[in-house]
């Protein structure tokens, strides 16, 4: 097939790719302002080689034409995502199955059932539909969840199956297989102390979200109050600032908002 052909047929798989990267790292964006955790750490993506394709095609036996009208290809077009915890898989494949624009379409949980090789990951395959010059076209994502634990081991793994062309001699296997087990053991210790990981994370976000709501309200007040009166106020917020009490700060905050709210109130008028 000319390479021209193959631009066309990878056009909506590019379009799919890209409008889901937007939308997940925006799931990530929506989390942070709103100063919540996000279950979602990092997401990547991107439309698998013409080699890749040839040679998937070649595994499974159906023809060039066959390729997108079928879903015997669905990850033509991949995104993964990476977790901290295995609790935030489970989270984000519940807001995977909420969203209106994109549609389960199969699901393999390798966290529960863990391939031979010691792979853990979990697999959606959802239908995302995109517009393009041609209309629209109905499109097959693979979408791998993972902990940054799997992700380390998958990437390793997967780069040996490349160099040992799918033949990795036997002690190299034995090693995966244990370091797998050390993966899954990271990953349990990670979640038996994610409760405190969440508190330090969430006071960590609540202090800086207020510290910069105090540092800004003190930055407007510089322009309309009295100099005196912001330089004693930004000496009393250093006073509390090395006490390092969270609530002390917070209620210095609303007692910030109070005198800032009251300046704008009479710019206003
Ligand atoms: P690549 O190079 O990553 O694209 P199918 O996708 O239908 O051919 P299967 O087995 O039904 O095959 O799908 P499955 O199990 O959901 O696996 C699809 C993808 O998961 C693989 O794509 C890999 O990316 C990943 N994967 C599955 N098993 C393993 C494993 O044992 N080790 C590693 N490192 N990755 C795995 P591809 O096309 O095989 O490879």
């Amino acid at each position: 097939m000319e390479i021209q052909l193959w631009k066309e047929i990878l056009t909506p798989y590019e379009l799919a790719v890209e409008e889901l990267l937007v939308k997940f790292n925006h799931i990530i964006k929506e989390h942070n302002a709103r100063g919540i955790y996000s279950p979602i750490e990092t997401v990547s993506g991107r439309v698998k080689s013409i080699s890749s394709i040839l040679e998937k095609c070649r595994k499974k036996n159906i023809s060039i034409e066959q390729l997108t009208s079928s879903d015997k290809v669905e990850d033509i077009a991949g995104l993964r995502i990476i977790c901290r915890f295995v609790e935030d898989i489970y989270k984000v494949v519940e807001i995977i199955k909420t969203r209106k624009d994109m549609k389960v379409y199969e699901e393999k949980d390798y966290i529960v059932n863990v391939k031979p090789s010691g792979y853990r990951s979990y697999h959606l395959v959802v239908t995302y539909d995109v517009e393009t010059m041609e209309g629209n076209k109905t499109i097959y994502v693979e979408i791998q969840i993972r902990t940054l634990a799997m992700n380390f081991w998958a990437t390793i793994e997967h780069s040996l199956q490349y160099k040992y062309r799918h033949n990795i001699p036997a002690h190299i296997t034995e090693k995966l297989h244990s370091s797998a087990q050390a993966i899954l053991k990271l990953d349990e210790e990670m979640s038996s102390i994610h409760d405190e990981i969440m508190d330090a994370q969430s006071s960590f976000v609540v202090k800086a979200n207020t510290i910069s709501e105090i540092l800004n309200n003190i930055q407007n007040l510089y322009k309309v109050a009295n100099k005196k009166e912001v330089v004693k106020i930004q000496d009393e917020f250093f006073e509390l600032y090395k006490l390092n009490d969270l609530e002390q700060l917070r209620s210095f905050a609303m007692q910030l908002d109070i005198i800032a709210e009251g300046y704008r109130a009479q710019t206003r008028s």
